[in-house]
């Protein structure tokens, strides 16, 4: 898993994205996106791997 930070949505809040991916079968990696919502929360926004 790999994981980064940056203010991905331009909203001014640090946000977090991890990545999470299967040596085996690289179909079934997956993104993760946590929103900021300012006050230090994230939410979790899911973006299934299309490719
Ligand atoms: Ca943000």
């Amino acid at each position: 898993m790999d994981l980064t930070s940056a203010d991905f949505d331009g909203d001014g809040d640090v946000d977090l994205v991890a990545g999470v991916y299967n040596l085996y079968e690289y179909r079934k990696g997956r993104l993760y996106f946590f929103e900021n919502d300012g006050k230090g929360n994230f939410s979790l926004r899911r973006y299934p791997s299309t490719k």
